[in-house]
């Protein structure tokens, strides 16, 4: 008898009608079929073989080079499931119509089926995916991303717990790309893109869209969450998991080399971009990192940003969108030296200035997470880290501090609810846009925002231990138009007042919208950075805060009856401290 897999993929294949339909085994053999594919298939490239082993550059088609928000839905049978912030389709409607562009859109192509976990191969927290696939650079990333082929099918064996996506290249016209979501089933069909998130359907798809929705039915969490571990000088490691939006600093939060190595403290890396999180008997939440590999961005990634990732990228690699060196090296702006003569932009034209950047701003590495120096030993423990200290995040010119503490975990949901960032090219669509994206979780939530901030306000009451909340901005600019804050490898001082902040130590002082250093809290020594640009970024103005207060109420009016009351106190909470400020101040 046929199993629950052979019986989906048998109807994933009736509808697409491939030639052939091969069951991945996750093999180095296997690996190296996908990228001879891929180089036949004449968009990828070998790198120079003595300084990037077994590297290579695939480019994407110029229109699908980032997720498309606008063509994501969440298919649920109730719209006002999938919430306000969603697109939605009815399911029934949904699988009419991209059902027809998935009819025998792999005709001529072979079906690749890619049983995955996400998670380490024997964590409790772990889950299954299977990805039926017509794109080899698909399954050649699922290899990096994911722990895929004969330990997930050891894993599935004949149990119908799986996720299934269906994803086909299709033809590649926005027109007719979808990346559709079935939260009450489970399912996820992706058609016309071969970008990313959009195609490695393991990862925003499953990983987040349908875990989220997961998540709140079973009482856990996943989240797009870095999770790192900040040693101190005693030797200890605290876990802490920080939510930024797409192209917002986690990669390189996760990956940092600390500017206080030598005070003791240094980051370990258990992950990057999502965690999914239990309650452990210990009282503490759990997590892990549901990858196997970093999906980072490569422009802005050097040897003085990044020197972690930088070593790792030496080997085993897959660039997407990247330029390269007459020397067949990977480059893109930001890695440090000028462009070379010779150099071929990301479309594969010779390269000068006139042609802007050579790279697209969205190009990225694919590499396994085990050759990042910063791995964590951690990584791969099937219990997970036990998380203290949750970090919320976006890119604020103005308006939010380097960092700030919540005043308690309802405090610390409503700071998250509230978060604005601005847009960044990881999504289509304008760069540089202000826009509300709760916890970073705008594009990736798969229900009802307001039922997914109940579901944060209920895991409060239900964690024994719960991790303390703060948010930080690294992208505060000053007068001139430049940062006020070095970022990068100097953030570690700002996880080391988090640090001393959960330890009960830490000089602070009370705002109305938290707890902000002292100007004499956080460790400044070697940096280089004046009193003013200090006070401007620990600073908290009232009337950009009025405008925030106004912007965010707006926001959250959407969800109308729906929005959990606690929201709404603390919103008038705030208001009223930042009243009593300006009433002291008269
Ligand atoms: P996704 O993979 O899209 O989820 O992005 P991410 O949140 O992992 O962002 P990443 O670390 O890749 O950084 C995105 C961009 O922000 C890169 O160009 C970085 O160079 C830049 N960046 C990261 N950290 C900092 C920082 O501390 N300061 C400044 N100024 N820029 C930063
Ligand atoms: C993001 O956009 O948050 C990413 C890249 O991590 S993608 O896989 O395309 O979602
Ligand atoms: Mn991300």
């Amino acid at each position: 008898m046929a199993t629950p897999l052979e019986t989906w993929v048998n109807e994933a294949a009736l509808l697409t009608k491939p030639d052939a339909v091969v069951y991945c085994d996750g093999s180095e053999a296997e690996y190296q079929r996908m990228i001879a594919e891929m180089l036949r298939g004449g968009d990828s490239y070998a790198l120079n073989e003595k300084t990037f082993p077994n590297c290579y550059l695939h480019r994407s088609s110029p229109n699908d080079v980032a997720r498309t928000e606008h063509l994501t839905y969440i298919c649920s049978s109730d719209k006002d499931d999938a919430g306000p912030t969603n697109n939605w389709m009815d399911p029934g409607a949904a699988k009419h119509k991209v059902g027809a562009l998935l009819d025998g859109a792999m005709r001529g192509r072979t079906m690749y089926v890619v049983p995955y976990i996400m998670g380490p191969v024997n964590s409790p927290i772990s889950k299954v995916g299977v990805e039926a696939t017509d794109s080899p650079y698909v399954v050649a990333s699922m290899h990096i991303m994911s722990r895929m082929g004969k330990v997930a099918m050891d894993r599935l064996g004949t149990s119908n717990d799986f996720v299934p996506g269906l994803h086909s290249l299709g033809d590649l016209d926005p027109m007719r790309r979808y990346i559709l979501h079935f939260p009450e089933e489970k399912l996820i069909w992706s058609v016309g893109s071969g970008y990313g998130g959009n195609a490695l359907l393991g990862k925003k798809c499953f990983a987040l869209r349908i875990a989220s929705v997961m998540a709140r039915e079973q009482g856990w969490m996943a989240e797009h969450m870095l999770i790192l571990g900040l040693e101190s000088p005693d030797g200890k490691v605290t876990y802490m998991g920080a939510a930024f939006p797409s192209a917002c600093g986690k990669t390189n939060l996760a990956m940092m080399v600390s500017a206080l190595e030598s005070q003791g403290y240094r980051v370990w890396t258990v992950g990057d971009d999502i965690a999914w999180m239990k309650i452990g008997d210990d009282g503490y939440l759990h997590a892990i990192n549901p990858e196997a590999g970093f999906f980072g961005v490569a422009p802005g990634t050097g040897m003085r940003t990044n020197p972690n990732v930088m070593a790792a990228l030496h080997k085993n690699t897959l660039f997407t969108n990247v330029a390269m060196t007459p020397e067949r090296e990977p480059w893109w702006e930001g890695i440090g030296d000028e462009p070379p003569a010779g150099l071929i932009n990301w479309k594969g034209e010779k390269w000068d200035s006139s042609k802007g950047a050579a790279a697209h701003p969205n190009a990225r590495y694919t590499v396994p997470a085990q050759q990042s120096p910063s791995i964590s030993p951690k990584w791969e423990g099937p219990e997970g880290v036990p998380i203290s200290a949750f970090i919320f995040g976006g890119r604020r010119a103005r308006v939010a501090p380097l960092v700030y503490e919540s005043l308690d975990w309802q405090n610390g949901v409503f700071i998250g609810a509230m978060m604005a960032s601005e847009t960044t090219a990881a999504a289509t669509g304008d760069v540089g846009i202000t826009r509300r994206d709760p916890m970073a979780m705008l594009p990736f939530c798969g229900y009802n925002m307001a039922d997914y901030f109940g579901h944060w306000l209920e895991m409060g009451k239900k964690i024994p231990k719960p991790p303390k909340i703060f948010h930080v901005n690294w992208f505060r600019k000053g007068a001139d138009g430049k940062f006020l804050w070095p970022g990068y490898g100097e953030n570690v001082r700002v996880l080391k007042w988090i640090l001393e902040r959960v330890e009960g130590r830490g000089a602070a002082q009370e705002t109305p919208i938290g707890y902000v250093p002292a100007m004499n809290g956080l460790t400044l020594d070697g940096l280089k950075i004046s009193d003013e640009a200090l006070k401007e970024l620990l600073s908290v103005n009232s009337e950009d805060w009025d405008a925030e207060l106004e912007d965010s109420k707006q926001f959250f009016a959407k969800f109308g009856e729906r929005l959990p009351r606690e929201i709404r106190e603390e919103h008038e909470k705030l208001a009223r401290r930042f009243e009593r400020v300006a009433n002291a101040a008269r």
